[in-house]
């Protein structure tokens, strides 16, 4: 259509948080394959897992006039007033793979998993291993105050909720990262007869999922087996630890969140039409009945 503004056109400020976790460098290779793809002009800023830097970079992309900001906010709060700035300039901003605690009108839309819904999946999978099983578990959550640590512990409780014979014995954060992850499960080994009354670990993803499979088998025990293990991302190092027998269940998140902000916001230039407020993605569960070796070739290389 003339005059509609095509992808080419646009410059667009991309805040992300950091590497931490296998998904994470996934979702920022994706999100640069998107834009080349539509010939957008990405500026890329790395906060190394900080919010101030997060907040230094909007308002860089801000002083530059982008046309749009995409960012991954690390924390759901303290983003009011720098998206306020965004808005105050008519730059609009788009949320990927988390949710902030501000005025929807602050921003055009978030482009995530439902997060609850995912802990649920975990949650019902356990459920359904277990029985009527007494089964103590320990949790290993994802950042601090970020939407899908807040959000990914209530579905897996929601999901236990109703079966007495499941109980979270011990919840600590491992940050999303395979050191801290390794780090707490040794705690966790530790506080709990070196794993003995342990039946199961839920991560909040399968980096923090695949350090504690090191720490358990690390203490003797055989994870899979001894510890059922159940995470969230579905990156390829999860499926090799299925195909050992080490993992168990795993629930995927697609790393593209990139490309339903792209259309929402190519729509929006070219005819003024917003998105809704949420773009959600689909969730589906794996297990070692999935011939987790074939899952992983297919999912090697896409940038994790
Ligand atoms: C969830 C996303 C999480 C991933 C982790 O949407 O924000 O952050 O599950 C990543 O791997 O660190």
């Amino acid at each position: 259509m003339a005059g509609a503004a095509s992808a080419a056109d646009l410059t667009v400020g991309f805040s992300q948080i950091g590497s931490e976790s296998g998904w994470r460098a996934a979702e920022t290779s994706v999100t640069k394959q998107e834009a080349e793809k539509r010939k957008v002009d990405l500026k890329f800023a790395d906060a190394q897992q900080k919010q101030e830097n997060q907040i230094k970079a909007l308002r860089g992309f801000i002083a530059q006039g982008v046309d749009a900001i995409f960012i991954a906010p690390v924390v759901e709060t303290g983003w009011d007033t720098v998206l306020q700035e965004a808005k105050d300039a008519e730059i609009p901003v788009i949320l990927l793979d988390r949710g902030v605690k501000a005025s929807p009108d602050l921003y055009m839309t978030v482009v995530a998993s439902d997060q609850v819904h995912e802990g649920k999946v975990a949650g019902d999978w356990l459920v359904k291993d277990v029985g009527d099983k007494t089964c103590n578990v320990v949790e290993l959550q994802g950042t601090t105050g970020s939407s899908p640590a807040i959000n990914r512990k209530k579905g897996f409780e929601d999901a236990i909720a109703s079966h007495a014979n499941i109980k979270i014995t011990r919840s600590q954060t491992g940050d999303f990262t395979r050191a801290k992850g390794k780090e707490v499960m040794e705690g966790f080994l530790k506080a709990e007869n070196g794993g003995k009354n342990i039946c199961a670990l839920y991560a909040h993803n399968d980096d923090m999922a695949v350090g504690a499979i090191q720490a358990i088998k690390e203490a003797g025990l055989k994870p899979g087996t001894d510890i059922k293990v159940v995470s969230i991302d579905a990156v390829p190092d999860i499926f090799q630890a299925m195909a050992a027998g080490e993992a168990n269940a795993t629930v995927e998140l697609t790393p593209n969140m990139a490309g339903p902000a792209f259309d929402a916001l190519e729509k929006f230039k070219a005819d003024g039409t917003l998105p809704p407020k949420q773009i959600i993605t689909e969730s589906k569960l794996y297990t070692q009945a999935d011939d987790p070796m074939k899952v992983y070739e297919e999912k090697k290389g896409l940038g994790y």
